[in-house]
């Protein structure tokens, strides 16, 4: 990929990284998050008809001198599979290496994070905010309004992810549809022992 000159700007819209071809770009339809989701039911009634967009993102990985600093974009659509609202597949950063910072640009929505030794928590986001996700906790959005939910974030350079236990455990949280609006509950497949066996 093209090297990007530093110092640079850029407006933090979707529009602006999709026409300026500003990073990787990532396209997660719903075909690619099947298994993300409890209500299997769900996402083979929906795909009968469809393969919805579920989120985008871009990616600048920076591979300059020096210690420079990786910068994308998600946009998460909004959207439910039964009761169940659009999230990324969420991941854990590899060695646990590496922080990343969250900004919240547009809707709302929640951060889920855990960690392996059993530390969670999930926080409301909401635009003009900042989020500190921290090395050691696996981290996940969920879209939990009726617009995007837009959001940048900032990490050093050549984080690996590790979606594997996810896609095995999930989270230890549900975040589904409540009488009055979104709602958290316990997810009945999470098993903490199974994260005991990792590193
Ligand atoms: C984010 C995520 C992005 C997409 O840039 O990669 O929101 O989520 P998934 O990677 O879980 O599909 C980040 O946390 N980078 O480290
Ligand atoms: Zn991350």
């Amino acid at each position: 990929m093209e090297q990007i000159q530093i110092p640079f700007s850029i407006p933090m819209t979707p529009e602006a990284f999709k026409s300026n071809k500003f990073g990787k770009y990532n396209l997660r339809k719903l075909i690619d998050m099947k298994d993300h989701y409890s209500d299997k039911s769900a996402v083979e009634k929906i795909l009968i008809n469809e393969n919805p967009i579920v989120y985008e993102f871009w990616e600048n990985e920076y591979s300059g001198p020096g210690r420079g600093l990786s910068l994308g974009l998600t946009c998460i659509h909004p959207g439910k599979v039964g009761k169940e609202y659009y999230q990324t597949k969420g991941h854990f950063h590899v060695d646990n290496k590496g922080d990343e910072i969250y900004n919240v640009i547009q809707g709302e929505g929640l951060l889920l994070l855990y960690s392996k030794a059993g530390k969670q928590e999930e926080i409301r986001m909401l635009p003009g905010s900042l989020y500190y996700i921290p090395g050691t906790m696996a981290h996940r959005t969920v879209n939990t309004g009726i617009s995007n939910l837009v959001f940048v974030s900032i990490w050093p350079p050549f984080i690996d992810h590790d979606y594997e236990i996810i896609v095995k455990n999930g989270f230890p949280k549900l975040v589904v549809e409540g009488p009055d609006g979104a709602i958290l509950t316990e997810n009945p497949s999470f098993n903490y022992a199974l994260l005991k066996t990792q590193t």
